[in-house]
C-alpha cells in the first residue's frame, strides 16, 4: 500500500512524464514541418516512450492501492529557432527528470517503501541511457555547427538512432 505522500510524489511523476510525451511530440511536429524526417522520426519515437513511463507509474499506482490521476497538460512551444536549441532543451528536460527520479527514490528511502524504491530503478537506468544519448547528439550538433550539408547528414543519422 502507497503512503499519501509517495502516492503524491509519484502522481507528479506522472505529469511530468506526461508533459515530456507531449513537449517531444511538438518538437516532433515542428521538426518534421521543417523537413527534417530524421529528427521528428526520432522525437515521434521518444515522444511514445515518454508516454510508456508514464503508464508504467499509473499502472503501478493503481496496482499498489493507489489513484493515478491524469493530469492536464499545458501547450508545449510549437516553434524552436534551430535544432541545436531543441536539443539543448532535450537535454536539459532529461536532466531535470533525471533529478526529480533521484527526489523520488530518496522521499522511498525516507518513507521506507523498498517496493517504490525498486520500482524505480528502472527509471534511474533509463534516465542515464537518455541523458547520454542527448549528450552524444548535442556533441554531434555542436561539431556540426552551422553546416548545412552537416545538418542533412546528422538528419538522416537520426532516422536510425533508436530513441
Ligand atoms: Fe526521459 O523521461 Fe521519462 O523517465
Amino acid at each position: 500500500m502507497l503512503s499519501t505522500k509517495i502516492e503524491k510524489a509519484l502522481n507528479q511523476q506522472v505529469l511530468l512524464e506526461a508533459e515530456s510525451s507531449q513537449v517531444y511530440l511538438a518538437m516532433a511536429s515542428w521538426a518534421e514541418v521543417q523537413g527534417y524526417e530524421g529528427i521528428g522520426g526520432f522525437l515521434y519515437k521518444h515522444s511514445d516512450e515518454e508516454r510508456m513511463h508514464m503508464l508504467k507509474l499509473v499502472k503501478f499506482i493503481n496496482e499498489r492501492g493507489g489513484h493515478a490521476v491524469i493530469p492536464a497538460l499545458k501547450q508545449p512551444a510549437p516553434k524552436y529557432t534551430g535544432i541545436k536549441a531543441l536539443f539543448q532543451q532535450v537535454l536539459d528536460h532529461e536532466i531535470h527528470v533525471s533529478s526529480e527520479i533521484n527526489k523520488l527514490v530518496d522521499i522511498c528511502l525516507k518513507e521506507k517503501d523498498y517496493t517504490t524504491h525498486n520500482f524505480l530503478q528502472w527509471y534511474v537506468s533509463e534516465q542515464i541511457e537518455e541523458e547520454a544519448l542527448a549528450r552524444k547528439i548535442m556533441d554531434k550538433l555542436k561539431l556540426i555547427g552551422d553546416d548545412k550539408a552537416g545538418h542533412y547528414m546528422f538528419d538522416r543519422d537520426l532516422a536510425t538512432i533508436q530513441a
